[in-house]
């Protein structure tokens, strides 16, 4: 990349300045609001600098210093800063700006989602609000006025303890709020509307009672009672687990329709996609279920870590983010199955990780440069993050990771630190070194496990050989051997051990002695590192592992490496025989006793996305028909059995509990196979029919699209009518056309664009239709006749102008050309051309563009 604008980690300088307080006025219009903004600066270092102020899209109305208006020629304004030239030590600055939120269709700053007003500041949108020190290390007492019509917004919301209120004239009123705690101005908020209001209270574990307050459109109210409990379930769990108690009397949530992302942390007011807020039995699945449980829990968690402790600076962000999803995920394994929760993370990062960690815009969980930093809330940052944490977890041990936790708050409660803060309070509180840990910081790619066993009968001795491989990549060419954790079993005919290992250098021998007989090594229990392996075990092997093993995740994983290499044999000769053999290990997985939740996993095949992966080039239909293959063996080798078990598990009236979200799963799975039978049509349809919850619904109808089945269209037309009212629905609805696995797609899509709820604005609906189409319609999405490639930039282009943010995330299957086959890498290629000709490049799409086209 060339762009002088980057931001190099190495450059870091401390601010010049800090902001002592911060005081807020806002005056709220559509299309003018007036943003009073009195700052108490002191000059902290005695470099005799300007104050140089962020700003972007703002209306400058005036500037005071210690009262006094500054005339034009006392300072420096452009498109980006505001520039005041003082020596002053300590002073006030006040800062006046009007703002447009009615047209801020980019969603970052202030801004209408419908008819509320909320803001979305991480990571630099405070600057499209005000003229500030955007920068996470400045951290600042916020009080926030909030003036309003009383009629149309009678709750008007900022952090902290509302401290004033009152009525103006002019039918309007006001709100003081005041945050005790420093923050920087990523964690502020301000919402103002017309809400229903769900509230309750938690009393924490020293006796505080915490006002719980949830805020959802109008009429909702029942849809929000899930995330209430799933709030008091995090609360209790960071007590428990970390010691964490939450800190102001205050826990406010907001639930808008516009939104780009899940949700955010602002500090005792999130604001939330409200797909990650409602919920009910008719309209929400049970992934929905679980998600908004997990997403309440992650930005609660973040009061913690995040907000108490927050980032030196936005290369940091993995601190936060890495390990607050950690943290979410230990959550769902422990209020749901742990085994189920782990396997389906993994598949994530197999799939997508993984993918992101060898296309153009690889990075490290520390990145070291960067154009667009909302460019870098990435599958990398997140969710190899949370690995990077789990391996700290896994080699220290539950307790003295405890420990760690223990003194990086202790020594860090208040401030704004970097990852190696984090590491060292992590090895000083624990005792264990991590020095050579900490290059999984600052390498990129996906590191890969080259196993050898070799086995001395005369000795009694097993031996394993691991090397390790670290790729050199365009943006790392040269790689440092990482410390690898690997737990692994050992499967003798009389007993199983378990080991923790870890390797440091580029190939180690680890010995096991006392073996009469080879055992079999499930390897890498629990996905202990995020790593590729590359160890040939027999089938017989993995058989045998898909059985006797402890860990869930090895009995899962040696099912999908068996069906993984067939598939690659179907790959490579699509006459390859598949064995009865597989049939038969589905058929025991099926019919044996074990928990629902984990047989829907196991027999759940690997997914596209995970396939590529594992090719340096693939032409993508032809891993399409390969798959195809598979599914339509296993289907038919197991009708009958697939069919009981749906039977078994059909009629049963809906209930929310683990096992019977479990048994759903499995229910479900077998239809899926089924539904590929065409003795077995009708079961979708009768589903859809009978079903009394959105799961049951939304699979029948799914499986339905991905058979292109002849039912489809008149359902999906009863479910439209149905649901026309409900957004999340209407969201799921786009969705499900927009996996119709048929030519006549193209016209569906041409259709559903013109749609009067097709909205481009908003970024749910946007992902429903552009991105449900280019990730899970791959076959015509990758067609020849590059229209699917033409659709997914044609509306990126238009994104561009309207969300940078949206058409910069929907774009990634198209950056990741070089995964396919030539002609469908220069047909992918020329759409990326197109759009970095685009004459208002947004920088979000120019860093990517760059990154994918070598520039
Ligand atoms: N911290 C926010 C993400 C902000 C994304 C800005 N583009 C939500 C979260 O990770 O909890
Ligand atoms: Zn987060």
């Amino acid at each position: 990349m060339t762009d002088t604008n980057a931001r190099i980690l190495a450059d870091y300088q401390p601010s010049d300045f800090a902001i002592l307080s911060t005081e807020l006025e806002f005056d709220l219009a559509d299309q003018a609001t007036r943003v009073v903004n009195k700052m108490h600066i002191e000059r902290i270092t005695d470099k005799a600098q300007p104050l140089i102020l962020d700003g972007e899209q703002l209306k400058l109305i005036s500037v005071q210093l210690n009262n006094i208006e500054l005339s034009e020629s006392q300072y420096q304004l452009n498109e980006t800063s505001l520039t005041i030239d003082t020596e002053a030590q300590d002073f006030i600055l006040t800062v006046i700006t009007e703002i447009d939120p009615l047209n801020n269709t980019a969603l970052e700053g202030l801004f209408k989602s419908g008819d509320a007003f909320c803001t979305q500041c991480e990571a630099e949108g405070f600057r499209r609000i005000t003229y500030y020190l955007d920068r996470p290390d400045v951290m600042a007492k916020f009080t926030t006025k909030v003036i309003a019509d009383k009629k149309q917004y009678p709750y008007l919301l900022s952090n902290g303890n509302k401290i004033a209120a009152g009525d103006l004239a002019n039918g309007k009123h006001f709100v003081t709020w005041q945050d005790p705690f420093l923050k920087p101005c990523y964690l502020f908020a301000l919402v103002a509307g017309d809400f229903d209001v769900l509230r309750s209270s938690y009393t924490t574990v020293s006796g505080r009672e915490v006002a719980l307050e949830l805020f959802v459109d109008r009429g909702n109210l029942p849809k929000a009672e899930h995330a209430m409990t799933s709030l008091k379930k995090s609360m209790q769990w960071d007590e428990q687990t970390f010691g964490l108690e939450y800190d102001l009397d205050i826990y406010m949530i907001v639930a808008v329709d516009f939104f780009n992302m899940g949700a955010m942390e602002n500090k005792g007011l999130n604001v939330f996609n409200s797909k990650f807020v409602l919920a009910d039995q008719s309209s929400a699945t049970d992934t929905d279920y679980f998600n908004v449980e997990a997403v309440i829990a992650h930005e609660y968690f973040h009061n913690w870590t995040g907000n108490r402790v927050t980032c030196r600076d936005w290369f940091q962000l993995s601190l936060k983010e890495g390990l607050t999803v950690f943290r979410d995920q230990q959550f769902s394994g422990d209020m749901h199955s742990a085994a189920v929760t782990r396997i389906q993370n993994v598949r994530v990062l197999r799939a997508q990780q993984f993918a992101e960690d060898a296309g153009p815009m690889a990075h490290p969980i520390r990145p070291e440069k960067v154009l667009e930093m909302n460019n870098f809330y990435t599958l990398t940052v997140y969710e190899k993050g949370a690995e990077v944490i789990r391996m700290i977890h896994t080699l220290l041990g539950q307790d003295k990771f405890r420990q760690g936790m223990d003194l990086y708050f202790q020594r860090f409660d208040g401030m704004a630190v970097t990852c190696d803060d984090f590491v060292d309070a992590m090895a000083d509180g624990s005792g264990i070194d991590l020095s050579q840990f900490k290059r999984w910081y600052s390498q990129s790619g996906t590191p890969e496990l080259i196993v050898k066993e070799s086995f001395d009968k005369q000795q009694q001795l097993f031996t394993l050989t691991i090397a390790q491989v670290n790729k050199p990549s365009k943006q790392q060419t040269e790689k440092q051997d990482l410390l690898i954790p690997i737990k692994l079993e050992l499967l003798s005919d009389n007993e199983k051990t378990q080991h923790l290992i870890t390797l440091s250098d580029s190939q180690q021998k680890f010995e096991f002695s006392g073996y009469s007989v080879k055992p079999i090594v499930a390897f890498l229990s629990g996905f202990s590192a995020p790593v590729k392996v590359n160890f040939p075990q027999r089938e017989q092997e993995l058989a045998l592992i898909m059985v006797k093993a402890s860990d869930a995740f090895n009995r899962w994983d040696a099912g999908q490496q068996l069906l993984t290499r067939y598939i690659h044999a179907l790959v490579q000769d699509a006459d390859f025989t598949l064995p009865q053999d597989l049939v038969v290990a589905f058929k025991q997985i099926l019919t044996l006793p074990g928990d629902a939740a984990l047989k829907a996993e196991q027999l759940t095949l690997p997914s596209f996305d995970e396939l590529v992966e594992q090719f340096e080039q693939i032409d993508p239909i032809k891993l399409l028909d390969a798959l195809k293959q598979i599914r339509l063996f296993l289907a038919q080798g197991l009708a009958s059995e697939f069919h009981q078990q749906f039977q078994r598990l059909s009629g049963r009236a809906y209930q929310n509990d683990g096992q019977s979200i479990g048994e759903r799963a499995l229910k479900n799975v077998c239809l899926a196979y089924l539904s590929h039978l065409s003795d077995y049509q009708s079961l979708t349809v009768n589903q859809y029919q009978n079903a009394d919850n959105m799961t049951d619904t939304l699979a029948a109808l799914h499986y339905q699209a991905l058979t292109a089945s002849a039912r489809f269209s008149e359902q999906i037309k009863d479910f439209e009518q149905k649901w026309y009212q409900t957004p999340l629905v209407m969201d799921k609805c786009f969705m499900l056309q927009a996996l119709f696995a048929d030519e006549s797609i193209f016209n569906k899509l041409a259709v559903l664009e013109q749609h009067p709820l097709f909205i481009l604005k908003n970024p749910n609906r946007a992902r429903s239709l552009i991105g449900a189409f280019s990730h899970n319609n791959p076959r015509y999405f990758h067609c020849l006749s590059g229209r699917g490639y033409r659709f997914l930039a044609k509306h990126v282009a238009a994104l561009n102008d309207i969300n940078p943010q949206v058409a910069s995330r929907l774009i990634t299957p198209l950056i990741q050309f070089k995964k396919f086959d030539s002609k469908r890498q220069a047909m992918m290629k020329t759409e990326l051309v197109n759009l970095s000709q685009l004459s208002n490049l947004s920088r979000d799409l120019k860093e990517k563009l760059d990154a994918a086209l070598g520039n």
